[in-house]
């Protein structure tokens, strides 16, 4: 039999369940990887195998999910059904093979075959690397997004950049933090598709030029190759897939043919090794010069490659240009990918010769946008001096976008010079801007451009009309929603707890992996003591897992009878793990002080990666090492606290984390956090949430009941109150002797070996500006804590507690998010 018939029995034997062709593709497979293995039959080799085997029906389902698509306009009486395209410079994947034999069905048969060969499937599954295309919520959403593309059969593509190194990866040393290359690709990718024919130029520097009849092109200096590369994210419940397409920069002319022959090797390399650079790292450090024109540079190419792909898609399929902007959405996640309506202008005028109102309606149509953070730093701009020698026909027609913009808002409101100036497209660098530089802002042409712009949960999409956005959201109320984010319930329950899918699937059968709202199903079971205990002996396996794991890592012995209190996420002042850190002295204190009191063990666990240049973030994740250090070592504490960081954080780590959580740490300053999603997926596997009203956490109380998570702290309003009053830190410091105590203890080097100096910054910033209002959300905090600690020690009630946490969770389900999106943001209809 031929493989690719072979590969057509194992498509159908994959939905049939048959084992047999199966196990006779894969075998196939992996006889052809041992025969180019010297070493015998290692994990890596069956990991290739598995994914090879894997990716041949996927590459036919891919075939056929593109013909089916390329047909979705075809019926005139029906409104059409729109391309999805989602433009994102992140995307955090993780690991894929455990995704596509869930999604293929060839778990079991994937099991035995590894079987036979002596190896378990978890061990296989773990050799795979993170692909750590992403750096937090923003990408790992957008990975979400991709799965349920595929589920829910929305004609897409999530277009990326295919980066050599993700994320650095994070080791630590003597307790700080050293950022080293994660060359997540060293030992090839098995998933990627080449796709040679979807191949483009992009053009950077040079000059407009105008032509005898008036029409301006630009002539670029450099030249770029776009190269696609495709990797196939499968639905779980159809033959549907959904394609991330990345893009592969290289040289349009690679050498110096002149050069090389005059021996001038370094010189004639030089195209190529710039264009190479734009593959090497996503975020490229941008405090210098050169770091920010690649930044910009790897935006331009992304979107310019993507948009040109689409664009030639649509012209295959539709033959006309009229009807773009209704059958395709264009949507930006974050300002990113915001020069995006920049260059669909620049192409449809310039390439293809349409009219600026044509144009203009067409973008419109096509293009959206989501913010997801309020930090006004992660609004990106631009200095106008590099765009202008980077994009100068871009630049262009910025200009005149918001030309045509700003006469518009001059007629709707007559005399408000302010407002012109604040809602312009350009920042004039005034006396607030950026000290006389004149810059772009990204977030204002992606609003100008769009026809919705979305907040990710409902308290975010509010202030971000009242705060950020209050002047657009005058201009344009109705172009202004919330879509709350959701989390894909495939990788997030079934994949990573498969012992809690199992246990959820013997009580309400299995459909909540299609439908997550089928969890509700479980509120009528909370009262079920039978249940309740066998939630409890999967909570415990999971918990054994990860002290294991702690243990191999760490050498740290913690005790899996103890309290898990996670907090994984981002370091990030808001985000306040400094809080989290304060308790744990707090606690640790207490303990000493009266050894005999009855204490609930707890086991502190955090995890997360500080940005390169963010020195607090980093001096958070040092502090936490010193006070680890010493509570895990004083013989005094003993089971009652440990407290361990977990380094490298990503994708896999979380999945191993989560499940064995018993508390999730949710802390932001109430109105900093956009949504959270990490606080979905503890939900969803049966952890309590300790949080603030803040981002989704609000609405998972309101879904789940308020009296199920221990809601403590200044609500936004509040926040805002004290911050107007005059907050003065250091007044909740005086009136609390326990947290006076705790600032002590840090300042005078208790933690860091009579080392005063270490903390200084930490401190004064806590007791002088406190931007993050740890001191006045200390005390309700600590309180809170031992309510978790009172409940905790009730079994019976803590796990029924946590049923109805997961009850509470159908609503946060990555497929109601894409239904919401295609309902109000990408759908036709939207566009009246
Ligand atoms: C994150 C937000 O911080 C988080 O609240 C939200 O859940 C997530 O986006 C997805 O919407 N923002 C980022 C970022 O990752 O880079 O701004």
């Amino acid at each position: 039999m031929k493989a690719s018939s072979i590969f057509a029995t194992l498509k159908t034997a994959a939905m049939s369940s048959s084992p047999t062709p199966v196990q006779a593709a894969f075998k196939l497979a992996l006889q052809r990887e041992l025969r180019s293995s010297v070493d015998g039959i290692s994990r890596e080799a069956l990991l290739r195998a598995a994914a090879a085997a894997c990716r041949e029906p996927l590459g036919e389902r891919w075939a056929d999910t593109q013909i089916a698509d390329a047909k979705r306009g075809d019926d005139p009486l029906k409104a059409p059904v729109r391309r999805v395209h989602y433009l994102s410079m992140e995307f955090l994947m993780g690991r894929a093979l455990g995704n596509a034999i869930a999604a293929l069905g060839l778990e079991e048969t994937l099991r035995e075959a590894f079987a036979a060969q002596g190896q378990a499937l978890p061990d296989v599954l773990e050799r795979e690397p993170d692909a750590a295309l992403g750096n937090g919520g923003l990408g790992r959403l957008a990975a979400c997004f991709l799965d349920s593309f595929a589920e829910l059969g929305l004609p897409s593509f999530g277009y990326g950049l295919r980066y050599q190194y993700g994320m650095f990866a994070q080791a630590i040393q003597d307790g700080r933090q050293v950022e080293q290359p994660d060359d997540w690709m060293a030992l090839g990718n098995p998933w990627e598709v080449p796709r040679p024919e979807a191949s483009y130029r992009v053009g950077f520097g040079g000059r407009v030029e105008v032509d005898a009849d008036g029409s301006r092109r630009w002539q670029p200096t450099e030249h770029l190759i776009a190269q696609a590369y495709d990797f196939i994210v499968p639905a779980h419940h159809s033959q549907r897939v959904s394609t991330l397409r990345q893009w592969h920069a290289s040289a349009a002319a690679p050498i110096d043919f002149q050069a090389f022959c005059r021996g001038a090797h370094a010189q004639a390399a030089k195209h190529r090794v710039a264009a190479d650079s734009l593959n090497w790292v996503l975020y490229p450090d941008d405090s210098t010069d050169p770091g920010r024109e690649l930044r910009l540079k790897q935006e331009a190419f992304l979107v310019s490659a993507s948009l040109q792909d689409l664009i030639a898609r649509h012209l295959r399929e539709f033959s006309s240009l009229h009807n773009l902007g209704k059958l395709n959405a264009v949507h930006l996640n974050d300002t990113h990918p915001a020069l995006a309506p920049a260059e669909l202008m620049r192409l449809l005028l310039d390439e293809h010769g349409l009219t600026w109102d044509e144009a203009w309606t067409i973008n419109r149509q096509a293009v959206s946008y989501t913010n997801h953070t309020l930090m006004p730093e992660a609004l990106e701009t631009w200095p106008l001096y590099l765009f202008e020698a980077l994009l100068p026909r871009h630049m262009e027609i910025i200009f005149e976008i918001n030309q045509r913009f700003l006469d518009e808002v001059r007629a709707k409101f007559p005399g408000d010079e302010g407002l012109l100036a604040r809602v312009s497209l350009i920042d004039e660098g005034g006396p607030f801007g950026h000290g006389g530089e004149r810059r772009v802002r990204m977030a204002h042409l992606a609003i100008v451009a769009s026809h919705r712009v979305n907040g990710v949960a409902a308290l975010h999409s509010e202030l971000m009309v009242q705060t950020i956005f209050a002047d657009y959201a005058r201009i344009f109320p109705e172009r202004f929603h919330n879509v709350t984010n959701g989390v894909t319930p495939r990788r997030w329950l079934q994949q990573c707890n498969p012992q809690l899918s199992a246990l959820i699937d013997g009580r309400i059968g299995k459909g909540w992996r299609q439908d997550l709202a089928q969890l509700g199903k479980l509120k009528g079971l909370a009262d079920d003591a039978g249940l309740g205990q066998q939630f409890g002996a999967v909570k415990r396996a999971n918990k054994e897992r990860l002290a294991a794991l702690i243990r191999r890592e760490l050498g740290v012995a913690v005790s899996p009878d103890s309290l898990f209190d996670v907090q994984i996420k981002r370091i990030h002042e808001y985000k306040r793990q400094l809080l989290n850190v304060l308790h744990v002295i707090a606690r640790y204190q207490a303990i000493i002080a009266d050894p005999t009191a009855e204490w609930t063990p707890r086991t502190v666990v955090i995890a997360g990666k500080a940005a390169s240049a963010y020195q607090m973030a980093k001096s958070i994740i040092q502090l936490a090492h010193d006070v680890g250090r010493v509570v895990n070592s004083d013989p005094r504490v003993g089971d009652r606290l440990k407290l361990v960081f977990l380094p490298n954080y990503g994708v896999s780590l979380a999945e191993t984390i989560i499940p064995a959580a018993d508390l999730s740490e949710q802390i932001s300053t109430a109105g900093t956090e956009a949504s959270g999603t990490g606080n979905m997926k503890f939900a969803l596997n049966g952890a309590l949430t300790i949080g603030t009203w803040d981002g989704a956490n609000i609405e998972m109380a309101e879904a789940m009941g308020v009296e199920n998570m221990f809601v403590f702290g200044q609500r936004t309003d509040a926040v805002a109150q004290i911050k107007a009053l005059g907050y003065d830190p250091r007044l909740y410091v005086e009136q609390n002797l326990q947290l006076k105590a705790v600032m002590d203890a840090i300042s005078g080097g208790e933690f860091s070996n009579g080392d005063t100096s270490r903390y200084r910054a930490l401190v004064d910033n806590l007791l002088g500006r406190d931007t993050y209002l740890l001191m006045a959300d200390f005390a309700d905090y600590v309180a809170t804590q031992a309510r978790v600690d009172a409940l905790y020690r009730d079994p019976a009630g803590w796990n029924r507690c946590a049923i109805l946490n997961v009850a509470g969770m159908g609503w946060f389900s990555a497929d109601r998010t894409i239904a919401e999106y295609v309902e109000r943001v990408w759908s036709v209809r939207s566009l009246d």
